[in-house]
C-alpha cells in the first residue's frame, strides 16, 4: 500500500500551491452552492481569507449547525465540487483538507422522503475521489466509483428511507479520505412528519489526525495516528469546541431537535446532553419509532440518530460524547437556553 506516502506527497504539493489554491476553493464553493441552488449552508461563501472557514480578520467562522431549508421539487440537484482546501480545525490550527464543496464537513443536504436526488461530483482535487451516500440504495460499483481529477460523475437515487445519513468519499484508503474531511450529512424528512420541533440542528462528529501541530504550517494527515485511532482533535462540524464559543440557542420550553451523524472515520459517539434527558431518541435514525427519556445513545461511526430535548430551565447545557476522551479533544458544544450569560467548564 502506497497510500500514506501518496498522501504526504499530496500534502507537500498542496502546500506549495498554498494560498491561491485555497482562495480558489472559496470561489468554487460559491459556484457549487449556486449551481446546486443551495441555501446559504456554506458559511465559507465569498470569504476573502486563504483559509476556507476563517474571515479576513482572522476569526474562525462557525459551521452553521442550523438545519437548512427543505429542498423543493421532485428532483433535487446537488453539485459537490471537490477542492483541496485549507481549514482551521481548532484555534490557530490549520489543516490541508479535501473539501466537498469548499468545507469540511461538506454542506448539509435536506430533502423529503420520496424525492429524487441527482448528485454530481466534480473533482477539482489532485487525486481520484468519489462520493458514497448512505441514504441511497444503488449499485456502489457504478455510482460510487472513483472520479479522476478534472472529471465529474453524476448519479440519481431516490431518498426512499427517512433519517439522517452520512455521505463520504469512498476512495481507497477510505480511512484517509474521511480523515481528510470528505464527509457530510443528508437529512431525509419522513413523509409522515415528526412531532413539531422549535429548533433543529445538525451535528457531525469526526476525528482529525495531524502530522504536525498545524500552527505555523498547515498539518496534513498522519496515517499512522489514523490507523492507531489516536486523534489530535474530535469535533462537532469540523472544529474543536466551536459551539462552546458560539453556542447553539433555544428558548426555555422549546423542543430542540438534533440530527446527529458520526462520520468517524473510527470513533463512535455516545451522545449525551449534560443537565437534561433526551425526551425522544430515534436510535440509528430509524424514524418509525423512538425511545423516550434516555440519557445517552450510541451513534456509531457511519451512523446517525435523531434526538429531541425540551429544556425548561434557562442555562448552558453541554452536548458531548460521553466517551470523554473525545470531549477532551474537542467534541463539546453548548446549548444556551434562555440567552444566559457566563461560560461552562465542560
Ligand atoms: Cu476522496
Amino acid at each position: 500500500m502506497t497510500q500514506p506516502e501518496e498522501s504526504a506527497t499530496n500534502g507537500a504539493r498542496r502546500r506549495r500551491r498554498g494560498v491561491a489554491c485555497a482562495a480558489a476553493a472559496a470561489g468554487a464553493l460559491a459556484l457549487a452552492a449556486a449551481a446546486a441552488g443551495a441555501p446559504a449552508g456554506g458559511h465559507q461563501l465569498a470569504q476573502p481569507s486563504a483559509v476556507a472557514n476563517v474571515s479576513a480578520t482572522g476569526a474562525h467562522i462557525p459551521f452553521p449547525a442550523k438545519l437548512p431549508p427543505l429542498r423543493q421539487g421532485a428532483l433535487v440537484k446537488v453539485h459537490l465540487v471537490l477542492k483541496d482546501i485549507e481549514v482551521e480545525i481548532a484555534p490557530g490550527v490549520k489543516y490541508l483538507a479535501w473539501g466537498f464543496a469548499g468545507g469540511a464537513p461538506g454542506p448539509v443536504i435536506h430533502v423529503r422522503q420520496g424525492q429524487k436526488v441527482q448528485l454530481t461530483l466534480t473533482n477539482n482535487g489532485m487525486i481520484p475521489h468519489s462520493v458514497d451516500f448512505h441514504a441511497a440504495r444503488i449499485a456502489p460499483n457504478v455510482a460510487f466509483k472513483d472520479v479522476n481529477p478534472g472529471k465529474s460523475i453524476r448519479y440519481t437515487f431516490t431518498a426512499g428511507d427517512a433519517g439522517v445519513f452520512m455521505y463520504h468519499c469512498g476512495t481507497k484508503p477510505v480511512l484517509a479520505h474521511i480523515a481528510n474531511g470528505m464527509y457530510g450529512a443528508i437529512v431525509v424528512e419522513p413523509t409522515t412528519p415528526l412531532p413539531k420541533a422549535d429548533r433543529e440542528y445538525v451535528l457531525v462528529s469526526s476525528e482529525w489526525y495531524l502530522n504536525g501541530d498545524g500552527l505555523k504550517t498547515p498539518a496534513t494527515l498522519s496515517m499512522g495516528k489514523a490507523r492507531a485511532v489516536q486523534p489530535d482533535f474530535v469535533t462537532w462540524n469540523g472544529y474543536a469546541g466551536q459551539y462552546v464559543k458560539a453556542p447553539l440557542t433555544a428558548d426555555p420550553g422549546d423542543t430542540v431537535r438534533f440530527w446527529v451523524v458520526d462520520a468517524g472515520p473510527s470513533l463512535n459517539t455516545a451522545f449525551h446532553i449534560v443537565g437534561t434527558i433526551l425526551n425522544r431518541a430515534w436510535v440509528n435514525a430509524d424514524l418509525t419509532q423512538y425511545e423516550r427519556n434516555v440519557q445517552t445513545v450510541l451513534v456509531p461511526a457511519g451512523g446517525g440518530a435523531v434526538f429531541d430535548v425540551k429544556i425548561d430551565e434557562p442555562g448552558l447545557y453541554p452536548f458531548v460524547s460521553h466517551s470523554f476522551a473525545s470531549v477532551d479533544l474537542g467534541l463539546v458544544g453548548l446549548l444556551n437556553v434562555g440567552n444566559v450569560g457566563g461560560t461552562m467548564s465542560h
